[in-house]
């Protein structure tokens, strides 16, 4: 089933949409944009960047001089507390009051590194915060939001490393939506959908980019984005607050090798948004399974990325390079970090 030369669509289990493959299209003449690549030349410390350690933010408090990781809540948070409670049911004019907390997440004290950059005991570091800032905002809010944009091209706005944590009681609309697919499969199957998945591919394996005894990294067959991967637990947990000293060791090796390859496919710092998918915290039950969602949008170079335009916006999802042809690329860049051959 590794072999697909003919258009067509393949169905996202934990969403139900579906997505338009195309790969006869792979070879045709390419005049799209280019955007300037970003230089390698940052500092270690930048006296004017507001995440950088003993800098003051834009509320005017200062950071602590840190080690590892640092959070603080968002100066400028899309969510806050709301003390108004308001809803409306109307067909075509429903909404609803929210409240909710938004953090971000320091990776490290360095300026200028990256995720890939970071050593297993730094990785391990931001994997530790992760679970601290999930435990502690579990107890208060249901849907809890990691995430990190990285990369201008993805409106990050800071280069200094950092990820952000959004938490909520509302469920937003690819959790309520993976929620209900999970919970349906594991209705009709009686076994959770991507520990069903992750077994399929671990057999099949041509979408395999990485696996260790506790995770798993594929681009799934159903991907939109050209690069995009699935990070899945290979134990039966629900959500990052579960992560045992182990997991999170294996996790950090999966994190390393999957972002330097990444960075080795284009020769440049790969972006892309990812994050936690964690089951919603008043339904931790064995039909959700805990996982990570990576989107990088470059397609053809360090400058040259995919849009989702046109038929994208107005149809489905639509791509040209398989999922398979994309796994190869990945399987084949190395896992040594390019910058250490410079
Ligand atoms: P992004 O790079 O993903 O946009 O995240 C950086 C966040 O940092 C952004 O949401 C916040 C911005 O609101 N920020 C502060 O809270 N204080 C600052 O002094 C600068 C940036
Ligand atoms: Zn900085």
């Amino acid at each position: 089933m590794d072999t697909f030369e003919f258009t067509h669509r393949r169905r996202n289990p934990l969403t139900g949409k579906w997505i338009l493959v195309s790969p006869h299209r792979n070879n045709r003449p390419w005049l799209g944009a280019t955007e300037s690549v970003a230089n390698d030349t940052l500092a270690a410390h930048d006296p004017s960047c507001p995440l950088c350690p003993g800098n003051t933010r834009a509320n005017g408090e200062v950071n602590p001089v840190y080690s590892y990781t640092h959070v603080f809540k968002n100066d400028f948070g899309a969510l806050t507390q709301q003390e108004v409670s308001e809803e409306a049911n109307d067909p075509l004019f429903a909404h609803e009051t929210t409240s909710g907390e938004c953090r971000v997440m320091c990776f490290s004290p360095e300026h200028h590194k990256t995720l890939p950059e970071l050593s297993l005991t730094e990785l391990t570091a931001v994997i530790d915060t992760w679970q601290q800032q999930y435990l502690e905002l579990a107890m208060q809010y249901k849907c809890i939001q990691i995430f990190e944009n990285k990369g201008a091209i993805m409106g990050c706005s800071q280069p200094h490393p950092h990820g952000q944590i959004w938490a909520h009681n509302h469920l937003s609309t690819e959790i309520s939506t993976e929620d209900t697919e999970q919970r349906a499969y594991f209705q009709q199957h009686g076994r959770s959908l991507l520990a069903d998945y992750a077994q399929r591919e671990l057999t099949q394996k041509s979408r395999v980019v990485f696996a260790n005894a506790h995770w798993l990294v594929v681009v799934p067959f159903w991907a939109a984005w050209p690069f995009e991967t699935l990070l899945i637990s290979l134990d039966d947990i629900q959500h990052i607050g579960q992560l045992s000293q182990e997991q999170k060791e294996t996790l950090a090796e999966a994190l390393q090798i999957l972002t330097i390859k990444y960075d080795n496919v284009f020769n440049c710092s790969f972006p892309y948004s990812m994050g936690w998918h964690n089951a919603p915290t008043d339904s931790e039950q064995p039909y959700w399974r805990l996982h990570a969602h990576f989107y990088p949008p470059l397609l053809r170079s360090a400058t040259v990325k995919k849009h989702m335009v046109g038929y994208e916006m107005l149809g489905e999802s639509q791509r040209d390079l398989t999922a398979e042809t994309a796994a190869q690329i990945l399987q084949a860049a190395s896992v040594e970090h390019y910058k250490k051959n410079k």
